[in-house]
């Protein structure tokens, strides 16, 4: 089942969240700074000991002081107009997080709406992509939720699943 909700992801009691980090890993704003903040400092040590991550990939760290079990790293492109693969990166991000996940053998993973904050990636366009990706999964997880912080961003992620 795919689940549409408004809320900030650190607070989710779900085996998964995913976060959109960037190459280092090492922290930064957004969703990436909550769940640093929300996951204390253990996130960081772990972090650095992972070597990075390329765009499109994942690694993966303990949830540490979050509710959640894990926390699914992955890096979203850069939107630089829409002709450098951003499309195919972005879709590899919601893929790789997923078949991770089955690997934890999850149940359920949360995510943000990747790449559409400080990367500039227009929202509904991504939210496509999303949506595609997890309706490809649905039956493989008891629930997959795409966590939207804002109340625009629930109407145009519920839009394009209905
Ligand atoms: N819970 C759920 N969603 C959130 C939360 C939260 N607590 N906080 C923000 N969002 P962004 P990006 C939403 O900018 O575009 C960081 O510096 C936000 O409203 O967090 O992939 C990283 O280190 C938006 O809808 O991620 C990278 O450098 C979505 O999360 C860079 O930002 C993604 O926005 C990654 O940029």
């Amino acid at each position: 089942m795919i689940e549409i909700i408004q809320a900030d992801i650190t607070t989710l009691e779900v085996d998964a969240i995913v976060n959109a980090a960037n190459s280092s890993l090492l922290g930064g704003g957004g969703v990436d700074g909550a769940i640093h903040r929300a996951a204390g400092p253990e996130l960081l040590a772990h972090n650095k000991t992972l070597g990075g991550c390329n765009v499109g990939e994942v690694k993966l760290a303990p949830g540490f002081e979050l509710p959640a079990k894990w926390i699914i790293l992955t890096v979203g492109p850069v939107w630089r107009g829409g002709n450098e693969d951003e499309a195919d990166l972005l879709s590899n991000c919601y893929v790789n997080s997923l078949e991770l996940a089955l690997t934890k053998s999850c149940q359920h993973v949360a995510f943000p709406a990747i790449s559409t904050g400080i990367y500039g990636y227009p929202v509904e366009a991504a939210a496509k992509i999303a949506i595609n990706a997890m309706k490809n999964y649905e039956n493989k997880f008891e629930r997959i939720i795409a966590c939207c912080f804002s109340e625009n961003d629930v109407e145009i992620y519920k839009k394009l699943l209905s």
